[in-house]
């Protein structure tokens, strides 16, 4: 395969509703998505970096320039998805970047081979289980509303997004509103320091799956520590960079449970090095979601159908974020979504729609 090129595009995306987290609110996404234009087949890839570098050191309009001026030229000699990582290690970091390109020339050849990306990551199962990640809100009986549509829908797990304040006492509201029984974790995205331990071990009584990254991305030794005092397993998602971290905040007994978002640890190749050094430990993983477009959806459900991902993900429909979707929407039924089957990621942008959501466009050549 020669790779002649890549099209970034922006695409403005409004949300359903504002999305509340520790670190911010978002009400619309900006999304660049990148186009491989090769000698066979075009595909598609979705950088997760936000607008600001807010969940991560990476945004949005840094992912787009570091593509320009150092990963794309750096291109010109690959031939395959599997030579992408490796071309682009000499440069630091920009993982969603990385990642970004790599997804896009994986789908390309996978689109050109007629092979799904489910498959060719390993998948064993047509369907996955829909979790949902609901914000913070502006009162709890918002939040009882929220997590009552979202149950009713059909998803089979809940996340809190937490932050001191809004922790305890709303996690025991959720809990006496819709009882025991129901899959219910927490994420508070690095809001917490080890000296909130006490206050954290109070989540232990409410039965948790998990705790997502209290604590800073940088403080894996901290994890470790608070993960003695708190009964409720702790789960990294910011702290795992890649299949390395991995490995040491496992030994380190800092994680006992592994979130994986492809972005985040540079692809989908090492999201897969993720979850195969995990399952080697007896750590299970669920796929992390960034809001993603149809085209970054797609592909997680397919990582999603892997066997070691045995906790239901942030894998939801695409009415959970978007009226409009840039592709077929993603539509949950009994609480799952269908794995793509076809070629790459097996969907695509909707011409009409992605004409009319693209905010710039801009031609990169290798
Ligand atoms: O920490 O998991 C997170 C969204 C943006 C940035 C970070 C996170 C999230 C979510 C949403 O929780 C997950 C989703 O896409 O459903
Ligand atoms: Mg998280």
């Amino acid at each position: 395969m020669r790779i002649e090129g890549f099209e970034l595009r922006r695409v403005g995306m409004p949300l359903v509703s504002p999305f509340r987290t520790s670190f911010g609110t978002e009400t619309e996404r900006d999304i660049l998505l990148v186009r491989a234009v090769t000698d066979t087949a075009d595909g598609w890839g979705e950088c997760v970096a936000g607008a600001d570098p807010l969940y991560s050191s990476e945004y949005v309009d840094g992912s787009a320039d570091v593509m320009r001026r150092f990963l794309i030229p750096a291109l010109e000699r690959v031939g395959t998805a599997a030579e992408v990582g490796e071309a682009l290690k000499p440069f630091k970091g920009h993982r969603m970047a990385k990642g970004a390109l790599e997804m896009a020339v994986l789908d390309a050849e996978l689109r050109a081979a007629g092979r799904s990306l489910a498959s060719e990551l390993g998948s064993t199962r047509d369907t996955v289980p829909c979790g949902v990640s609901v914000g913070i809100m502006d009162s709890v009986p918002e939040l009882l509303d929220a997590v009552g549509r979202y149950l009713a829908e059909g998803y089979v797990r809940i996340k809190l997004k937490i932050e001191p304040g809004w922790d305890v006492d709303v996690v025991r509201a959720v809990r006496e509103a819709f009882g025991d029984d129901i899959l219910l974790q927490v994420d508070a995205n690095t809001a917490y320091t080890v000296a909130d331990a006490d206050h954290l071990a109070r989540l232990d009584e409410f039965g948790l799956l998990l705790i997502e990254q209290p604590l800073d991305e940088e403080d894996v030794l901290g994890h470790a520590d608070l993960a003695k005092v708190v009964r409720t397993p702790i789960c990294l998602d910011e702290s795992i960079t890649s299949a390395d971290a991995a490995v040491a905040a496992i030994r380190l007994a800092a994680t006992s449970v592994i979130n994986i978002k492809p972005g985040r640890v540079g692809g989908y190749l090492e999201a897969r090095r993720v979850h195969d050094v995990a399952v080697a430990a007896g750590v299970p993983v669920w796929c992390g979601g960034m809001v993603e477009s149809g085209i970054g959806r797609a592909a997680n459900i397919a990582l999603a159908s892997l066997p070691g991902f045995t906790l239901p993900g942030d894998v939801s429909a695409s009415a959970r974020f978007y009226e409009t979707d840039i592709t077929e929407p993603f539509v949950m039924r009994d609480g799952h979504l269908d794995v793509p089957a076809g070629p790459g990621i097996g969907v695509a942008p909707i011409p009409d729609i992605l004409d009319e959501l693209t905010t710039s466009r801009e031609w990169i050549s290798v």
